[in-house]
Formats: structure tokens, sequence, C-alpha cells
């Protein structure tokens, strides 16, 4: 299949450009939240609003497309073949709650299984970090260069808090070999941190649409998406991954024990 990268990043651009000024003027003042799988598990008016405009955009402009996304609104998709965009309308829902900032909106878009194009925006900074292998990677127009090779020892590692907390697969010894640990509540807003270079790392239990736009940029900036025990990243199921600077990952994967 013949697509152009460059068209479906600026298709992207601005359809979260979009998405950030209509979360920035109303979500304040109309929102209303419901629980999910637990009390924390938190959904939005404006997710599942957010969500039924990025998919209508989408199957305008890409019909062929399939579309996996959070709240329901997608298809059933079984395979990667073609065009796969993975949406999460609102990543960090706790945060766009609670605090009104840290949250991002994200895009993913793979062809027949290999990362093509990711687009994130953090709403309240309204700051877009997008682009692929082919194109290259930016923060709304500028250009970004890749982050350094650093080792644990040189930087701060994100994991998610649930994983810190009960010591998963030994984490902290991970934690402590590294420069620091930091906690945002939002895989998009750490996707960012990665691509300039603020930490080195970051492990959670991810769902696809948490994981795909972040994973096509940041191994276009020369990052390693890892799973825990060594077998393929699977777009089409939630996993544990390890996402950071190759000399990071590796060392994580030694340290880290999966059985
Ligand atoms: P969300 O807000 O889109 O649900 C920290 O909570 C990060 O992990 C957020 O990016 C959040 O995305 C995601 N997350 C929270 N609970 C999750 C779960 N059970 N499975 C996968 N990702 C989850
Ligand atoms: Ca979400």
């Amino acid at each position: 299949m013949q697509v152009d990268s460059r068209e479906i990043d600026h298709f992207l651009v601005q359809l979260l450009a979009e998405v950030g000024k209509g979360l920035r003027e109303d979500s304040i003042k109309k929102m209303s939240v419901d629980t999910k799988k637990n009390r924390n598990d938190l959904v939005t008016n404006f997710d599942k609003k957010t969500e039924k405009f990025v998919n209508g955009k989408i199957k305008e402009a890409y019909p062929e497309a399939t579309i996996v996304s959070e709240e329901g609104y997608g298809d059933l998709v079984k395979d990667m073949s073609g065009l796969v965009f993975f949406v999460d309308p609102i990543d960090g829902t706790m945060n766009f709650v609670k605090r009104g900032d840290n949250f991002a909106s994200m895009i993913g878009v793979y062809i027949d299984g290999e990362p093509l194009i990711g687009a994130i925006i953090d709403v309240m900074d309204n700051e877009i970090y997008h682009g692929g292998k082919e194109i290259g990677l930016f923060i709304n127009e500028e250009p970004i260069d890749d982050p350094k090779n650093l080792p644990l020892v040189e930087g701060l590692v994100d994991v998610s808090a649930p994983m810190a907390l009960s010591n998963k697969f030994s984490v902290q010894d991970v934690i402590k070999k590294s420069s620091g640990f930091r906690v945002y509540g939002s895989a998009g807003i750490i996707f960012g941190h990665l691509l300039t270079g603020k930490e080195v790392m970051y492990m959670s239990y991810l769902a696809p649409w948490d994981l795909a736009a972040g994973r096509v940029m940041c191994e276009a900036a020369g990052m390693n998406v890892a799973s825990i025990d060594g077998t393929p990243i699977n777009m089409l199921e939630s996993q544990v991954v390890i996402v950071g600077t190759q000399k990071v990952v590796s060392e994580a994967l030694k340290t880290l024990k999966t059985r």
C-alpha cells in the first residue's frame, strides 16, 4: 500500500490542534465523570466526545483505515494489515479530572504492522510532538534532535506508580541504579520527556492506544521499545513495556527479574 507519511503527519497535527483547543476551552466547565473498571479508572464525557470526533475525522479522510481506540468508537481490529490508526482521546484522564494539566491526546499510525507516524499533544502546554522515521520528529514546527544514548546511572526514570510500589519484577533495583524516579500519570506526557532527553526510561503496563504514538516516535528517535520478556511487541494487546535509550533498556532487561 502506498501512503504519504507527510500528508498523514499534517492531518494528525491539524486534528490534535483542534482537539487541544476544544479541551482547553470547554472541558473544565462542562465535565462529567464516571468510573470504568474501578474507582480510579475514570472516564469523562470528553474522553467519549473527543474519540467520536477524532475517529469520525479519520474515517472521513482515510476510509480504508481501521481504528483501535479506547472508548468504544473504534473497529474490532484483528490484524495489523493496511493502515491502522490507534487513538487515545485523553491520556492521563485522572490528571485531566484532578489537576487540569499533564494530560495528552495521542494518535499512532501503522502500515502493515510497521510504525509510520505518531502524534501526541500536551494539551495544556499546546505542544504537539509528531513525526516518524521517514520524515523526522518535531515539536510543533521545530525539528527535534535524537536524545543522547545515556546509561541508567546518568538519567531519570519513569515507572508506573503501581509497578514501582509493588516492586513488580524487582523494578526498584532499576530505579536505584538511576539518577532518580519520576511519576507523571500520563504515558503521552512521558513520551514527550523521553523524546527531549529529559528522562531515559519508561516502564508501564500499557494498552495499545497508550503505546502506539509514543512507540512510533521513540523508535524513530533511535530508542528501544521492548517487551519485558523479549517477545515482539503485540500492538493489539496490552503488555508491560520498557521504552528508553538503547543502553538503559539493555541494562534494565538484565536487572529486572521476570520469573
Ligand atoms: P489513560 O489515562 O488513557 O487510561 C498512568 O495512569 C498511565 O497509564 C496513563 O497513560 C493511563 O492512560 C495508563 N493506564 C492507566 N490504567 C491502565 C491500565 N489498566 N492499562 C493500561 N494503561 C493504563
Ligand atoms: Ca485514555
